[in-house]
């Protein structure tokens, strides 16, 4: 069993009204944060925005963007039994930017997302890529975080925060991404018959406007839970004020033949920064999962998230808990407030 608090039951009834509920659905874990660049075996400014998977031995893998003293990053491996301490991390960097062969990968590499991939046999990274052109989405594939068989860009610049689906949705492959385009940052899924050609693109949840949290720029959080109801997708919004962005997470629920379809989108955020390694750090106010591990009950979710841009820590919940909360909390409708 994963030794993370256990969720507490919430009686449905607390979980509504929308806005004015304050129910923490997310649990943060008391020794936050779990990892920063004080646990590095060598010399880094910050560690964050990690992807997560359980590995067969039952181990936590953490494959976490760590920014160098150049200011570039690259991904390095970090491993543990109860995926909450005793983490050891890779002694050198696991997987470094490539610019000679990949010259997207020019000013380093970004915010892993990792599904693994049952037919293959392997899991799948897609991370950002960074260069001149901007951040586009690069892939990866291992069977075991040594060694890397890399695709290159699949999705050229303006782009990112993109995760494979673990299974070919009627016979082809699907990522969901956010590329910028002139009509805003959206989350969009695309097709592949082979992870190297994408095509039949389509925004799938739309970022709000006006004053709602998510308005103007939203992205995919951790790869989305393929649940009975449908795919869970952690995402987060980007509010501007006056004072700098707050990166907020909420919740929406995509059809499991058809994602490109929502079925479901809560109004209100359910996480945002509030301790003091959120409100403070390299970038305030950020809140920014890339990954997520299940526990054995099937229930349990762990949430690994960067915090300020500067360390990695981990919030516990229910899976059943945030489908009951999406029912009662996306009175609004689907595409509200757009
Ligand atoms: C996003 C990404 C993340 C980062 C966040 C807050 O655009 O670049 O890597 O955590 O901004 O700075």
């Amino acid at each position: 069993m994963h030794p993370a608090p256990s969720p507490k039951a919430i009686a449905p009834e607390q979980l509504k009204p929308a806005a004015y509920a304050d129910v923490a659905l997310l649990t943060r874990y008391s020794g936050n944060p779990i990892l920063s660049h004080k646990d590095w075996p060598y010399a880094v400014n910050s560690v964050f925005n990690a992807g997560a998977v359980r590995l067969p031995s039952g181990e936590t893998l953490l494959l976490c963007r760590v920014e160098d003293r150049t200011g570039l990053s690259h991904l390095c491996a970090a491993r543990s039994k109860n995926g909450i301490d005793g983490w050891v991390v890779d002694a050198h960097p696991t997987l470094m930017a490539n610019p000679k062969d990949y010259p997207e990968e020019i000013w380093g590499i970004e915010d892993p997302r990792i599904t693994y991939v049952p037919e293959l046999e392997k899991y799948a990274v897609a991370y950002t890529s960074f260069a001149r052109g901007g951040p586009g989405v690069s892939l990866a594939l291992t069977k075991d975080f040594r060694s890397f068989e890399r695709f290159g860009v699949i999705m050229q610049p303006e782009d990112k925060d993109a995760a494979l689906l673990p299974r070919r949705i009627n016979g082809y492959w699907a990522l969901i991404h956010r590329p910028v385009t002139t009509t805003g940052a959206h989350m969009w899924i695309s097709y592949s018959p082979d992870l190297q050609y994408w095509g039949r693109h389509k925004v799938i949840l739309e970022a709000r406007r006006g004053g709602w949290w998510d308005a103007n720029k939203i992205g995919l959080c951790s790869p989305p839970i393929e649940t009975p109801r449908g795919w869970l997708t952690i995402y987060h919004g980007v509010r501007r004020t006056a004072s700098g962005s707050i990166y907020r997470l909420g919740l929406a629920l995509f059809d499991l033949q058809h994602p490109e379809i929502c079925l479901q989108r809560g109004d209100s955020w359910i996480f945002g920064p509030e301790t003091p390694y959120e409100l403070s750090g390299d970038v305030r106010d950020v809140v920014f999962p890339c990954g997520q591990t299940i526990g054995d009950d099937g229930d349990t979710i762990n949430v690994y998230y960067g915090a300020a841009d500067s360390s990695i820590a981990l919030a516990t919940g229910s899976i059943r808990q945030l489908l009951t909360w999406l029912d009662v909390n996306c009175s609004a409708g689907v595409g509200s407030g757009l």
